[in-house]
């Protein structure tokens, strides 16, 4: 018998089907992406693979008054890799949209959004721009990798299709960058704050003035920046940001969502300053430069009326340049400085921040001085017993979750790690996630907790890609402790999720460590 070409071609794909490996019937490769792959998890994601939305050059992004900025954005983001015009429209009118929608949805709050990708388009709604930029930053994880790309690539364009509501468990999600040990130049922060916004971060401390370098221009005291502003760690070059260039930090942090909360580091933590002007000091004898990364020497001369006139002119100054509502004052570290003192610095210093009409935030050796209940004291001790912090609390302040073992992006990975220190611990990918903000402290539950911020110190720190050596795997971690529901924390799930964020990070060129911990794509 001779069968047919049509049969046999029949026989042939009937057959392969049969002897198809197991493993690709009965468990699919997992998807690329999906609503429920996004970092930080989200509240509720709920995947339909029959609702993939595809980019095309004739989609829209129709903008609700008020979603402009973030449609601007979103714009920027989509058209690199694209190509695709994606013109910004006030309605569809027909045309397949990704639509931002500004409402009013109590389950959300002011940084949460809800998203709804279907066949026919992509709906993000939210009851702020703050939570249409948070919703934009899952919207991106849910197309190919290949959409971080700074070229355009010949592809289709699929969004995960599916459901998210979400919203945040804490109010501040933060990166601190210490530009002080090195100074990084103004696009180097830009650069780092794009790469923290998209893990939701909302906030960036910049450690500003430390013993080795001072970097914020000040009217009044010039030579702060000019003088103290030359030096940095081991005699690299020093630097600093005009009070213009600052501004531009401050406004491209704020078209990422991202409030900037300056720090002067006092009453230690200022040698910079003290060589600078010798009537800083109580001898009227400026103190020689240091760039070694000893801590806890240096302290202003509490007695004198000229520290607090000092103050007060640099409180202004950065006040008047700082839209946010925080000033960060240090406190941390002040072994020179005795306990009588620490206070009654603390008690005229404080005041002269709420004057300039700004709250304070300071590290937690702050607690310590009775500060008001609108004061944020930054936790960065190991966690258990710390009296005047759960006091603090107790009073009604917030506290800031950084603890050193942790949340510090300069601790090393392992011993092997090139840069870093461990003085607090070796804070692999894990360690760096296994913890939770609000059984921390003793006195300091989910209701006393403001946030968490990731610190990244600098002593050892030089380049870009140091920085993201350091703070890539671990600080998408923190941020994700800051931003998801306790219930959604399992390191099994999210050493999966984390592994899917890498293609991204290649794309995105940064530099990010290969934990063995992980098993990257
Ligand atoms: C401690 S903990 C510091 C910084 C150092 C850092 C290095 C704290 C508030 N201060 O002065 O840069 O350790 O890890």
């Amino acid at each position: 018998m001779r069968l047919s070409r049509a049969v046999l071609t029949a026989v042939v794909v009937s057959l392969a089907a049969v002897a198809m490996p197991a493993s690709a019937t009965a468990a699919p490769a997992a998807p690329e992406r999906g609503v429920t792959d996004v970092v930080p998890a989200p509240v509720s994601a709920k995947a339909d693979p029959k609702s993939d939305f595809r980019l095309t050059p004739f989609t829209v992004i129709a903008a609700d008054r008020g979603a402009g900025q973030v449609a601007d954005y979103l714009r920027g983001l989509l058209r690199p890799a694209t190509g695709y015009p994606l013109p910004v429209v006030p309605h569809a009118v027909g045309l397949p949209a990704i639509s931002l929608r500004l409402g009013h949805d109590a389950r959300i709050g002011t940084e949460g959004y809800e998203l709804k990708v279907a066949r026919d388009g992509v709906t993000l709604t939210a009851n702020t721009a703050d939570g249409l930029f948070e919703g934009v930053q899952s919207l991106r994880q849910l197309l190919p990798s290949a959409i971080e790309a700074k070229r355009v690539q010949h592809r289709t364009w699929t969004v995960a299709g599916g459901t998210i509501l979400d919203y945040p468990r804490f109010a501040d999600r933060g990166a601190m960058l210490d530009v002080a040990r090195h100074f990084f130049k103004p696009d180097q922060v830009k650069l780092y704050i794009d790469q923290i916004a998209q893990y939701k971060v909302n906030t960036l401390h910049l450690h500003l003035a430390d013993d080795q370098g001072w970097r914020i221009e000040i009217k009044s005291w010039p030579k702060l920046a000019t003088v103290g502003g030359l030096t940095a760690v081991d005699g690299d070059p020093g630097g600093y940001y005009t009070q213009a260039q600052y501004k531009d930090i401050v406004a491209y942090a704020a078209s990422r969502h991202i409030t900037v909360i300056p720090e002067i580091d006092m009453p230690g933590h200022t040698n910079a300053a003290q060589s600078t002007y010798a009537e800083l000091n109580c001898d009227g004898k400026a103190v020689p430069v240091r760039t070694d990364t000893e801590v806890g020497y240096s302290s202003l001369c509490i007695s004198s009326p000229i520290t607090y006139k000092f103050v007060e002119d640099v409180v202004r100054e950065l006040a008047a340049i700082t839209p946010g509502p925080f000033l960060h004052i240090g406190g941390d570290e002040a072994h020179s400085t005795p306990p009588a003192d620490y206070l009654a610095f603390e008690q005229k210093v404080q005041p002269i921040v709420a004057k300039y009409g700004k709250r304070v935030t300071g590290w937690h050796e702050i607690a310590k001085s009775n500060p008001p209940a609108s004061a944020v004291p930054q936790y960065w001790d190991f966690g258990g017993d710390n009296a005047s912090v759960a006091a603090a609390a107790a009073r009604g302040s917030k506290i800031l979750m950084s603890p050193a073992n942790y949340a510090y992006l300069d601790m090393k990975y392992d011993p092997s790690t090139p840069l870093g220190q461990d003085w607090a611990a070796l804070i692999e990918v894990r360690n760096g996630y296994d913890w939770d903000p609000a059984s921390l402290v003793t006195g300091v539950g989910e209701n006393q907790v403001a946030g968490v911020e990731a610190p990244l110190w600098t002593e050892t720190i030089r380049t870009s890609d140091d920085i993201e050596y350091m703070a890539f795997p671990r600080l998408p971690g923190i941020a994700e402790i800051g931003w998801s529901p306790r219930a959604t924390h399992n390191w099994d799930a999210y050493r999966t999720r984390l592994a899917k964020q890498s293609p991204r990070w290649t794309a995105q060129g940064i530099n990010f460590y290969r934990s063995p911990q992980v098993d990257w794509r």
